[in-house]
């Protein structure tokens, strides 16, 4: 069993054989960190540069990033203590009055994916909400997704509250009605109109 047989499932799209396919893997005495580095992340990467080209699109995205899920779970015991990304932690959630998740669950996703230990507080949350959640699982990154022209207001207000904190973490903010000059304008950290860029952000800010 090659370590390729992870990256073709999860460029495949299947989900069982990114299961049996680790679980081959380690059973063949393969370091969990090449598992992750060389198989797992690095079918991610490559979803990330289909999409970049235009072969992959959302729906692509998240079944691959589904089947690297179900991988993922069979490493993930393995890998408590191991020297990984999975230290740094993000809180994420759609802002405060809306119920759009499904742009949300696909950069959560993608987090995960990368390595980052990844707290979703799911939709309509409030500043004191994430304030809290990246107080206790002590989260270096507070990533926010809003849908609606409307929302944006909870967006900035959240960001701000977050900021006049001591030892604020880091924020990102996107989804559909943001751009890098509102997220500039509102004192965000980082900006990407996508999930893919999210990463490439995150990584940037706390990786
Ligand atoms: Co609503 N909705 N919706 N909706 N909905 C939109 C957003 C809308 C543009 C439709 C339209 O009018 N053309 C419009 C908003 C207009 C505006 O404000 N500018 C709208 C409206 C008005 C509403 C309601 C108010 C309708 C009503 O009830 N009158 C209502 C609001 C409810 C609420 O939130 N309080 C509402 C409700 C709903 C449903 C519940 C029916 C459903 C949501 C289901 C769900 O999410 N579980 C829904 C849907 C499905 C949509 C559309 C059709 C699709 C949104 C979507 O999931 N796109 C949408 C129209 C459209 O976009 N074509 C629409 C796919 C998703 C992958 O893209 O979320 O943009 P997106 O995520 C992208 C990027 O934005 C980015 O990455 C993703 C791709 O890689 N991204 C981030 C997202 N978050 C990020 C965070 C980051 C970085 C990147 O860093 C942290």
């Amino acid at each position: 069993m090659a370590i390729q047989e992870i990256i073709d499932s999860i460029l495949a799209f299947d989900d069982e054989g990114a299961v049996r396919s680790v679980r081959g893997e380690l059973d063949n005495g393969t370091d969990v960190m090449v598992i992750l580095n060389r198989g797992l992340l690095a079918a991610m990467d490559e979803v990330g540069r289909r999409y970049a080209q235009g072969i992959f699109f959302v729906p692509e995205m998240m079944m691959a990033a589904q089947a690297m899920k179900q991988g993922l779970s069979v490493l993930r015991p393995r890998l408590e203590g191991a020297d990984t990304a999975f230290e740094s932690c993000i809180v994420i959630g759609t802002v405060k009055g809306d119920q759009h998740d499904i742009g949300k669950n696909l950069v959560s996703m993608m987090l995960e994916c990368a390595g980052f230990k990844v707290i979703d507080l799911g939709t309509d949350v409030d500043a004191e909400q994430f304030v809290k959640a990246a107080q206790k699982s002590r989260a270096k990154l507070i990533a926010m997704s809003a849908l609606l022209s409307t929302t944006l207001a909870s967006m900035k207000a959240i960001v701000s509250e977050i900021r006049s904190g001591s030892g604020a973490p880091k924020t990102i903010v996107g989804g559909a009605p943001v751009t890098q000059e509102f997220a500039d304008r509102i004192g965000a950290d980082g900006y990407s109109p996508d999930a893919v860029g999210a990463v490439a952000v995150a990584r940037h800010l706390i990786g």
